[in-house]
């Protein structure tokens, strides 16, 4: 199972299997000596460690191991798809590389050898960290697991010039203009194929630059949306190297407070996601994906919000082939002015931005690039940070929507920045001991961010409620439908979705959240019951509750009557 891109001239040894392991509790991260260790068990790679019972619960050191062949004097080029919560790779007991972003993917090259057979060691750390890894902190309302998260290979590389990288943006979806951007270096000569066919041939491109760009006109070529997800692939070839990507001709926009897509307006109507399940942590199997998506189309949804994290790759191109929208953030939650004035914290936060930008460029289902879930954006301190990631965004990936998801509504201070309004809001749940019918105050919540935001003059910007969400421990029932009920969250969720799709000062919602998902297992959890975020719509194993059919008939009801 290969995601894009393919680069189809490159050989590749797919390390997906089952590797040495060591848990080491007590060595620290910089002393670890990799030619000292013993390992006692094996475990599959991609995997969780601390999803394990042995290592449940666990902090500390993984260390994974394997040996491969690599064909000697040959060179090669190591891909790993995430590792969390942060890594060092060797080979041969020498450090080749290390990362800090634990779902985001990164490359190391493997050094040249006359030896045949290497030794591969991937050592996790799930320990936290903030002087090593300021991206994810202890506070954080989701479990940070350790380990290889996703899909590991080794690709041996031709001789000459490589194919960097390859990236495809719609220019004019009515007429098919696409541009091509392809990163390179030195001089080469190219063709570029559409769906199998040479489109076009270049020659002595010059690439001195690292990257050069070329426009083509797909005329009649089927566009992308969620209705129809029409998908193409496009190959660059210098005869010695080729890369292969998929992608669809579609553009978005906004225009008077909606989000328009090739030219129509669109709702967008669905969940937040953790990639999260009690077995597997965050290392879900291919099957769990496509549930988890199947469910989504089942209820009618159009849209997923990736929270807080980039999701798996194959679960972006799945979406990409059911039509399902997404909104993809980098890592944050709850950060405070004293990291958006931390110029360690910053860069980071622009770092693993920026990766996730260039591994999911031609995915057409991602509309919306978001990062700093509720940041501190009240405070003008953090604008500097704000600012930094909103203009990274848009240099890097200019055909996109901007934002991030705020829970500080009208005091927002950055809202003036991004293309799109999105409010994380917990009326009726997260409210006063004395209110006696809490479910009233829902629409009138809504309605005072929306006549706020037009007071504010906002209001041509489309407004998404970015979270919302009511928590229910699965097969729980209560007549008086009280908090944690299954009825309780069945009722909230039908004012709020009908509220959505009644209002046409709402954009979309991504309700929280899809699954129940593993979280703070200290003091935290006393506001989590069975120690579970559980405002999920179906539990951890994906059982439905009670409110699944509601959420499924208003969602349906809405999509049939726009298809009249
Ligand atoms: C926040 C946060 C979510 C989750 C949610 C909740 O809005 O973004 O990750 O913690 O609250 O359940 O309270």
């Amino acid at each position: 199972m290969k995601t894009y891109p393919l680069y189809k001239k490159r050989k590749s040894i797919n390390l997906n299997t089952i590797w040495d392991f060591k848990f080491l509790e007590d060595v620290e991260f910089d002393k670890f000596d990799v030619a000292s260790v013993e390992y006692d068990d094996r475990l599959p790679v991609p995997s969780a460690f601390d999803a394990f019972p042995a290592y449940n619960g666990k902090r500390g050191l993984g260390v994974y191991r394997c040996f491969v062949d690599v064909p000697p004097n040959t060179d090669a080029v190591l891909k790993i798809g995430a590792a969390g919560m942060y890594c060092k790779v060797f080979v041969d007991n020498e450090l080749i590389g290390e990362h800090y972003s634990a779902y985001t993917a990164f490359e190391c090259k493997v050094p040249v050898s006359e030896n045949l057979t290497r030794e591969l060691v991937i050592m996790t750390c799930n320990r936290f960290d903030y002087e090593t890894y300021p991206l994810h902190e202890i506070f954080f309302d989701f479990y940070a697991y350790g380990g290889i998260f996703r899909d590991v290979e080794i690709q041996l590389l031709p001789d000459g010039e490589l194919i960097d990288w390859v990236g495809v943006d719609t220019l004019d979806y009515q007429t098919g203009k696409v541009k091509v951007t392809v990163k390179s270096s030195g001089c080469q000569n190219l063709s570029i194929d559409v769906d199998g066919q040479t489109e076009d041939e270049f020659t002595d491109v010059d690439f001195s630059s690292g990257q050069s760009e070329f426009e083509l006109n797909l005329k009649g070529i089927d566009l992308w949306s969620p209705e129809s997800p029409c998908l193409h692939t496009l190959t660059v070839d210098n005869g010695i190297d080729s890369v292969t990507v998929r992608f669809g001709i579609r553009q978005v926009w906004t225009e008077k407070g909606e989000i328009i897509l090739n030219g129509k307006s669109v709702k967008l109507l669905g969940f937040c996601r953790h990639e999260a399940h009690p077995q597997y942590g965050p290392a879900l199997p291919y099957q769990q994906l496509i549930v988890d998506l199947q469910m989504l189309c089942d209820m009618g949804c159009n849209f997923v919000r990736g929270s807080h994290y980039p999701q798996d790759p194959r679960f972006l191109d799945l979406c990409d082939e059911m039509g399902i929208l997404v909104f993809e953030e980098s890592m944050g939650w709850g950060q405070k002015v004293k990291h958006f004035t931390d110029p360690k914290f910053i860069a980071a936060q622009l770092k693993q931005t920026e990766e996730m930008i260039i591994a999911s460029y031609n995915h057409p289902s991602i509309i919306i690039r978001a990062f700093l879930n509720e940041g501190e954006s009240n405070f003008e301190e953090c604008r500097g940070c704000y600012e930094a990631l909103t203009k990274l965004v848009r240099e890097k990936d200019p055909h996109r929507l901007v934002t991030y998801a705020s829970n500080k509504e009208l005091k927002d201070r950055f809202l003036e920045l991004v293309d799109v309004v999105c409010f994380n809001i917990y009326p009726a749940w997260y409210c006063d001991i004395n209110d006696e019918n809490p479910l009233e105050q829902i629409t009138e919540r809504i309605t005072k961010s929306i006549d706020g935001l037009k007071e504010r003059g906002l209001s041509d910007k489309p407004f998404i409620i970015s979270e919302i969400g009511a928590g229910a421990i699965y097969g729980w029932r209560d007549p008086i439908c009280a908090h944690w009920s299954e009825e309780y969250q069945d009722e909230y969720l039908k004012i709020v979705c009908n509220e959505v799709v009644s209002n046409e000062s709402i954009a979309g919602v991504a309700l929280w959240q899809f699954c129940d998902c593993r979280t703070y297992r200290g003091a935290g959890a006393l506001m989590r019951p069975r120690a579970f975020n559980n405002k999920g719509i179906v539990d951890e194993y994906r059982r439905p509750k009670l409110a699944y059919k509601s959420v499924k008939k208003i969602f349906e009801d809405f999509n049939s009557n726009e298809n009249k």
